[in-house]
């Protein structure tokens, strides 16, 4: 195994807890702005996170739970247009700073950087949705340490497929040996090792904390920070309580 050159971070649920009081509710507020009685509960929401990609979730919704709505003829463009109404909804709820950072995600993001480990986000959501969160954590004038941001529709198949690390490892010329990822659902852990990056460590949330992550390098209830520590509910390290650069490179040389 290579040296760890490079950290690539997914978004919804990993760098913040995004999914139940952010995406949740823009869908929520999209689905009433357009006059539809849909509403998506907690619970539900659950169940609709098994499809990643807020267009897809709209259009599983619709074949598993709503079957009995009347379907406009072009439910394409009807569910991209919902859809961007969507995304504004959510980067406003951004803007308004309602969603936090997760615990030790700022702090191993500044580690890595002021180490020269190259950093990379490769997520399902729509473009615009990271610029917000990366605005609100740090700082409007796009002063993140991010290389590169591989998000959305730049490849037709979302997470599970490895369609997305692909594209970002092609990207910046890396190996998957190379790598490192951070994830908090199987989706996400499954697209990781599908495009053969075997460092994976996954940080769960209330959503994804029944989930399977068979051959995770590590499975954490949060990165956490020194006043803060961190709970491991699967793999190496069982003692650590912070998840920094020197664990994730030990991590690294085992896989
Ligand atoms: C994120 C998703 C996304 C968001 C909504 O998955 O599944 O669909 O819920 O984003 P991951 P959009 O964290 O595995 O990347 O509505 O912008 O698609
Ligand atoms: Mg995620």
């Amino acid at each position: 195994m290579s040296e760890l050159a490079a950290l690539i971070w997914d978004v919804d649920g990993t760098l913040a807890d995004t999914e139940r009081d952010g995406h949740r509710v823009a869908f929520n507020n999209a689905f009433s702005q357009a006059g539809l009685d849909w509403h998506w509960d907690v619970e539900l929401y659950g169940q609709l996170l098994k499809v990643t990609g807020g267009k897809e979730r709209i259009r599983y919704y619709l074949d598993e739970f709503n079957t009995a709505w009347e379907r406009p003829a072009n439910l394409d463009r009807f569910v991209a247009e919902l859809h961007r109404q969507k995304s504004e909804f959510f980067v406003s709820l951004m803007e308004e700073g309602r969603i936090p950072p997760r615990p030790g995600v700022i702090r191993l993001i500044q580690e890595a950087a002021d180490a020269g480990i190259r950093l990379a986000i490769a997520t399902t959501t729509t473009p615009a949705n990271v610029d917000a969160l990366l605005n609100r954590f740090f700082g409007p004038q796009g002063d993140h340490p991010f290389e590169l941001i591989a998000a959305g529709d730049v490849v037709p198949a979302k997470k599970p497929a490895p369609d997305i690390y692909r594209w970002a490892l092609e990207k910046m010329q890396l190996s998957p040996d190379d790598c490192a990822a951070i994830e908090d659902s199987r989706n996400g852990l499954l697209a990781a090792q599908s495009a053969g990056i075997t460092t994976v460590v996954v940080t769960v949330n209330g959503y994804t904390d029944n989930e399977i992550f068979t051959d995770a390098s590590l499975i954490v209830d949060q990165l956490g920070e020194p006043e803060s520590p961190l709970q491991v509910l699967g793999g190496a390290e069982s003692h650590a309580t912070m998840v920094d650069l020197g664990l994730l490179r030990r991590l690294h040389a085992l896989s």
